[in-house]
């Protein structure tokens, strides 16, 4: 286990590598790492009135920065690609330090940040609408994609800044400006990703408040969600948070993109290659130690292979080294609190109450090392079928294991919990596959062919349905949310015919 000081050292060295200011952090707020439970240092929230002077700067922002071209404002974003490809160590240390991944996740959630600015460079010049032919005889008819206004961002620990990237590189590009209120958990994670925003800024010459960052809880939250001049809110988080944002959105007539939980299934069919499957599934189910919103937290399993599959799972498990996530030889790190373990411990008793039979894990490690940490055993649980606490996400690696006899019924199971974000089939069936990313197949925003259900990269659009909220991100055309869509109709006619053939005067 590394020592309290030697983590908030590496933080304070990686902090000011990306530019932040070490002197300004003191205040009020602890910034605590879950490799060690203690405080790394401590920061200064923003106030109300300073959330509304940020809300109000970002606004002032947005009316220059929508005028300028969408190929320059790529400029920006790709300047912004460069340094957190320069600052990719120094990040990665922050993240783990902060949200407790292993070195190798924290590297790809800063390769998805350089991988989005990328993606959002080349979507600057390809803001497109369409011409459509106009029913009038010397008309045109076209739409044209406008900036939409000031983008508030509320983002979770668990990415506590390749989300926020995702939305902020399109938001840029798109000519909005942007509030970010991270995690209160991952607030150092912020500082040095906002610091890299800022020197990408000056290097250009773009406007100062065109990002703003808040360092606030959750009734700070609520002053952005509430403010008629912020255009979008799009945040990503527990889907209690989403129930109380999402009317508040809607009753000022806001825009809201909503990315909540996920209850993520793997259906294996008989005919999966088991070894690619267990590779899959392992990743997905103990990955960022289960703190993903992808991450697999059900599994079905023909009745024919459930045995050898949980058998092979158990051995593999049993394999997992876990420990300090800076220590390359462990693929398990912490979890981000207590209140995590304490909510695994709750679920694992109800499951067993429910007819659960834990295969492995569970169990609290490395406690005397790190007291006030919560390092835990990624826990498998067989279950007689969808009991209620199946249709609950628990943020830590857990994951049920239930059976099927045909595929109408695994899907049945695949698509009877509230959320639906992602999805995976491990089959050799081609048949079996289709059926699966058919209509009549997964529900889910993200639905996955001999691949586990996380990991998934920029390019795609990223969300769910039901209770994950609707929202999309990331890539394809998730660009729309971040602008506003005009239709205009152009006569060139000389003379004045209304549409539908209507006469008038
Ligand atoms: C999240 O957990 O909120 O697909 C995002 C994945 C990552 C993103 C996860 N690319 O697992």
């Amino acid at each position: 286990m590394p020592e309290a000081a030697q983590v908030a050292s590496l933080v304070r060295t990686s902090l000011e590598a990306c530019g932040v200011d070490i002197d300004s952090l003191q205040g009020e707020q602890e910034a605590r790492s879950p490799l060690t439970g203690t405080v790394l240092t401590m920061v200064a929230s923003s106030s109300f009135d300073d959330i509304d002077r940020m809300i109000g700067e970002a606004a002032e922002a947005f009316t220059s920065w929508r005028d300028v071209p969408a190929p320059v404002r790529g400029g920006l974003v790709k300047r912004w690609g460069e340094l957190l490809t320069e600052h990719k160590d120094d990040l990665a240390n922050i993240i783990t330090a902060e949200a407790g991944k292993i070195t190798s996740e924290a590297l790809g959630e800063v390769q998805e940040m350089i991988d989005i600015c990328d993606f959002a460079v080349g979507q600057s010049r390809q803001l497109y609408g369409k011409t459509m032919p106009s029913e009038r005889p010397g008309h045109r008819l076209m739409e044209t994609w406008h900036p939409l206004g000031v983008v508030g961002i509320i983002s979770a620990f668990n990415f506590p800044v390749a989300v926020y990237s995702w939305n902020t590189a399109l938001a840029l590009i798109c000519g909005d400006t942007v509030i970010w209120k991270p995690s209160e958990t991952t607030v150092l994670s912020a500082l040095a990703v906002d610091a890299l925003l800022g020197q990408a800024v000056k290097d250009v010459g773009a406007p100062a408040n065109l990002h703003k960052l808040a360092i606030t809880d959750r009734v700070g939250g609520e002053r952005l969600v509430d403010d008629p001049r912020v255009a979008l809110i799009s945040a990503t988080g527990s889907v209690r948070m989403g129930r109380e944002v999402a009317p508040r959105v809607a009753a000022r007539f806001g825009r809201a993109l909503l990315e909540l939980g996920g209850n993520n299934a793997a259906i294996v069919a008989p005919s999966a290659d088991l070894d690619l499957a267990l590779t899959g599934i392992v990743f997905a189910a103990v990955g960022t130690a289960g703190q993903r919103c992808t991450s697999m937290r059900r599994l079905i399993v023909h009745e024919s292979i459930v045995t050898e599959l949980t058998d092979k799972l158990v051995a593999a498990y049993g394999t997992l080294r876990i420990g300090s996530p800076l220590q390359s030889e462990n693929l398990v790190g912490p979890l981000i609190n207590q209140g995590s373990f304490d909510a695994m411990q709750a679920t694992l008793t109800a499951a067993r109450a429910q007819g659960g039979t834990v295969l492995c894990g569970g169990d609290r490690v490395l406690a005397a090392e790190a007291p006030g940490a919560y390092y835990v055993q990624p826990a498998v649980v067989r279950m007689p079928g969808h009991t209620p606490v199946v249709a609950d996400e628990t943020f830590a690696p857990l994951l049920y294991v239930m059976t099927y006899r045909d595929l109408n019924e695994a899907l049945t199971l695949q698509n009877g919990v509230p959320q639906g974000l992602s999805s995976a089939i491990f089959t050799n069936d081609q048949i079996e596959a289709e059926r699966f990313l058919s209509a009549s197949g997964s529900d889910c925003g993200i639905a996955n062919v001999n691949i586990g259900t996380s990991g998934a990269e920029i390019g795609g659009a990223f969300g769910g349905e039901k209770e994950t909220g609707g929202g999309r991100e990331s890539g394809s055309d998730s660009w729309k949310n971040y602008m506003r869509q005009a239709t205009n109709t152009i006569n060139y006619s000389g003379m004045l015919p209304l549409a539908q053939g209507v006469k008038f005067l």
